[in-house]
């Protein structure tokens, strides 16, 4: 858009429109300036704005204000930080995660093309129905995505999401409170939209991204109303209803129940045949002749 068009538009003048400019490149925009043509913002595609967001999301009660950030460490960080001066509904967005988190201290890669963000929630549950959320997010998360690929989103046990066999998408749940009570949830969600092969640093054929499997670019505003709706409405559906009914389409759409699995712990392996995902999320385990539980652990298929 011409630097002259801006300026008149918003009725200021062209050097206050370049120090605006550049004002949002230092904060990580990618924007090309062209002497006599005007200005262009490059890969718009990957960049959210809050309040097309908002409006997509229409009369949403959980969400309440949307932050976008090109970079930053991690959303799941800036959110605790904010966490404690915050209602419950605000998400944090960015373009770049410098370093973007996993569970246990694993590294996130989150180049740019991909939705990382993170909702600052305050449940009032106790702290053994909190667990189930990563199931709740999942299925919502898997839900939003059918709606961009034809090929249908798997679930792994118990928080991440696939496509062809392949991680597209992983959520991270952090808490903050007393030992009896939770004050601040923080959820964080890694989505690989636009990204493509070569843009991972981790080196893992077991990654995908919607780029890659629908070979067309989509966009990232887009796919997160369509996210962040389907989280406001199996997050109520949870805390109203309770778990059953996501119980049983987290079980349709998971990608190992009925397979041999094996189930890799802090301390041991164990092998043995997926069977069921029972009424507090864990995940129950033919192993030989014996049934075991398994409440926390990384899922391999064998
Ligand atoms: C997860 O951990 O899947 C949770 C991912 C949560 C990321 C979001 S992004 C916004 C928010 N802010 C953060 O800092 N984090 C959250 P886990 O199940 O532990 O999986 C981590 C493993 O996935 C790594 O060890 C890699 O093998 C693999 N991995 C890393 N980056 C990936 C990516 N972009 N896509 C797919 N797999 C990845």
């Amino acid at each position: 858009m011409s630097g002259k068009r801006m300026a008149d538009e918003l009725a200021i003048s062209g050097v206050a429109i370049w120090k605006h400019i550049e004002a949002l490149r230092q904060e990580g925009y990618d924007i090309n300036g062209v002497a006599g043509r005007g200005y262009r913002l490059n890969n718009w595609q990957n960049v959210i704005i809050p309040s097309e967001v908002m409006q997509g999301l229409g009369k949403a009660e959980l969400i309440r204000q949307i932050m976008y950030c090109p970079v930053v460490d991690s959303t799941n960080e800036l959110a605790k930080e904010l966490a404690a001066s915050n209602e419950e509904g605000l998400v944090i967005v960015a373009g770049q995660q410098r370093a973007g988190k996993g569970r246990l201290g694993r590294k996130w890669d989150s180049p740019l093309g991909g939705i990382w963000f993170s909702i600052i929630l305050k449940p009032r549950l106790p702290l053994s129905k909190l667990a189930l959320l990563s199931l709740v997010f999942a299925l919502a998360l898997g839900k939003a995505l059918d709606k961009f690929t034809e090929k249908p989103s798997q679930l792994k046990w118990p928080n991440d999401v696939f496509i062809a066999d392949k991680k597209v998408a992983g959520i991270l749940l952090e808490v903050s409170g007393q030992p009896d009570r939770v004050d601040n949830l923080i959820a964080g969600f890694g989505i690989n939209v636009n990204i493509s092969s070569d843009a991972w640093v981790i080196e893992d054929e077991k990654i995908t991204s919607l780029l890659i499997e629908n070979h067309r670019v989509m966009e990232n505003s887009h796919i997160l109303t369509e996210v962040l709706s389907y989280i406001e409405e199996y997050y109520y559906l949870f805390l109203q209803e309770g778990f059953e009914q996501i119980r049983q389409e987290f079980k349709a759409k998971c990608l190992h129940l009925g397979q041999d699995v094996s189930i890799q712990q802090f301390k041991a392996t164990i092998t043995g045949r997926c069977m069921d995902i029972d009424e507090q999320g864990s995940m129950i385990l033919k192993v030989d002749d014996e049934i075991m539980r398994i409440t926390t652990g990384d899922v391999k298929i064998i």
